[in-house]
């Protein structure tokens, strides 16, 4: 148990997987026939005349996603109608056709560029315009498809995908050969990371809500993650169970619970993706859900070992609706005001105790009552191992009190001691004389524990 423990403590992220952990919060935008239409997912046989924002502004879509802080954009190329943003050699259904003839991927691409942020892809393998769909075929279609959107546009720092499959016109599902996509986007964008329901670099949390689980692991048994690397032996009770009732809906997808009975660890970290109406295209009577919701989103995901991909759909016109606008713009005065301003204080690390149990002291400059969050940052390079931990609070009269009990840590945890939308936590009344030291005491770990950093706001 001891080695398999310490093998699940070693399992690392790639080096793209840490660079997608370092931009933590991007945009999804959703714009085609869809927008157009008013549907959610097209059928395949819409006119490419509908398609015509004709204020389409691609900057104006970066100037709203940098004024809610989010350091990406990922467009749907092509959702799962088949209609193509970019003029696709392979296709008639596309913008080519459509009486604004502009290549969107391009003019959103250069307008990330311009405005400082990355550009990535959404490509529908389902396509219901295709007639190759549902034969072999289609794959070749589709990889050219890929070829053309990882050559022809610059660096791609994400390249997404979803699962959804239906039937073609000869009434078969298609056979998606995702080994060959993967290939193809190792050998052209190689820093790219890959989103699939399972992986290979990031994996689906479960949900469209942006809800997330209590405890995020990123290392999770293999049987889950098939495209990606596994990196241990198997779990030391791998003989006498399975792991076939495990979804990705599951509560506890790396807990010890399950990686016991696993064949073998991989590091493939989850995102948390909403749409910031309820529907993924826009609609003229959504309103964008509320300045509470996407704020504890936030928490739960950048602040949960994930990052969070929070899409915004352009209008006919071709604009982020200002409605969504402002609610970006509130979105990030809240970020900063609870985020932004750092307590000082004073980090040392309890010497002598046991590597897996380490004890944080986290001195104030005066006694304080105004701390609302501990955010915790474990070296994610190096794996992830806490397992669980305890935030105690030592008052100016000497006294201690159980503040906060988390389960893992990961890239970051955000402990919210006090919420903005709720009022006074009672926990803060224990505190109203003032807190002197607060003690972050990792109870326990599946080997040495490396902490990046230890912050109070
Ligand atoms: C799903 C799709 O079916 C939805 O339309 C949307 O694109 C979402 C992000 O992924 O699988």
């Amino acid at each position: 148990m001891n080695t398999f423990l310490k093998e699940a403590a070693a399992v690392k992220p790639s080096e793209r997987q840490l660079a997608w952990y370092d931009i933590e919060f991007y945009a999804f935008i959703h714009f085609g026939p869809n927008t157009f239409t008013d549907r959610e997912w097209g059928q395949g046989n819409e006119p490419e005349e509908i398609f015509n924002p004709e204020k389409l502004d691609c900057d104006q879509w970066v100037e709203a996603i940098k004024a809610a802080g989010m350091k990406g954009m990922v467009l749907t190329a092509k959702h799962h109608d088949g209609f193509c943003l970019w003029p696709s050699a392979y296709t008639e259904h596309s913008v080519k056709n459509s009486p604004i003839k502009r290549d969107v991927v391009r003019e959103a691409a250069d307008a990330c560029r311009r405005g400082g942020i990355k550009f990535g892809f959404y490509l529908s393998p389902w396509d219901r315009n295709n007639e190759l769909y549902g034969t072999p075929a289609y794959n070749d279609y589709f990889c050219n498809q890929l070829t053309e959107l990882l050559t022809q546009y610059g660096d791609i720092f994400y390249v997404w995908f979803d699962n959804a499959c239906g039937e073609g016109p000869n009434g078969k599902k298609q056979e998606y050969d995702f080994p060959r996509y993967i290939e193809l986007i190792r050998k052209y964008q190689p820093q790219a990371v890959i989103f699939n329901d399972f992986g290979p670099d990031i994996r689906w949390c479960g949900n469209e809500a942006g809800i997330a689980r209590h405890a995020e692991w990123a290392v999770i048994p293999g049987e889950l993650c098939k495209y990606s690397e596994v990196q241990t032996g198997e779990g030391p009770m791998a003989e006498e169970g399975d792991l076939s009732f495990l979804y990705n809906t599951s509560q506890s997808l790396g807990g010890l619970d399950n990686i016991i009975y696993s064949k073998g660890l991989t590091f493939t970290p989850a995102e948390i993706n909403m749409s910031i109406r309820p529907g993924w295209f826009w609609h003229q009577e959504e309103e964008p859900h509320s300045l509470e919701r996407l704020f504890r989103t936030y928490v739960t995901s950048v602040g949960a070992n994930c990052c969070f991909h929070l899409n915004l759909p352009p209008t006919k016109d071709g604009l982020i609706d200002e409605r969504d606008v402002k609610r970006l713009k509130e979105l990030r005065a809240l970020l900063d005001k609870e985020f932004g301003n750092k307590i000082p204080v004073a980090v040392t690390k309890k010497e002598g105790g046991f590597p897996t149990q380490p004890r944080y002291e986290i001195t104030f400059d005066k006694p304080r009552n105004d701390f609302k969050y501990v955010i915790l940052r474990e070296d994610i390079s190096k794996g992830q191992r806490v397992e669980s931990f305890q935030i105690i609070v030592e008052t100016r009269d000497g006294m201690n009190y159980p503040f906060y009990q988390g389960t893992t840590i990961g890239n970051r945890k955000i402990c919210q001691l006090q919420d903005p939308f709720a009022g006074q936590n009672p926990l803060t009344k224990t505190i109203e004389y003032g807190a002197s030291r607060l003690i972050v005491q990792v109870t326990s770990a599946r080997d040495e524990v490396f902490m990046k950093s230890i912050e109070v706001c």
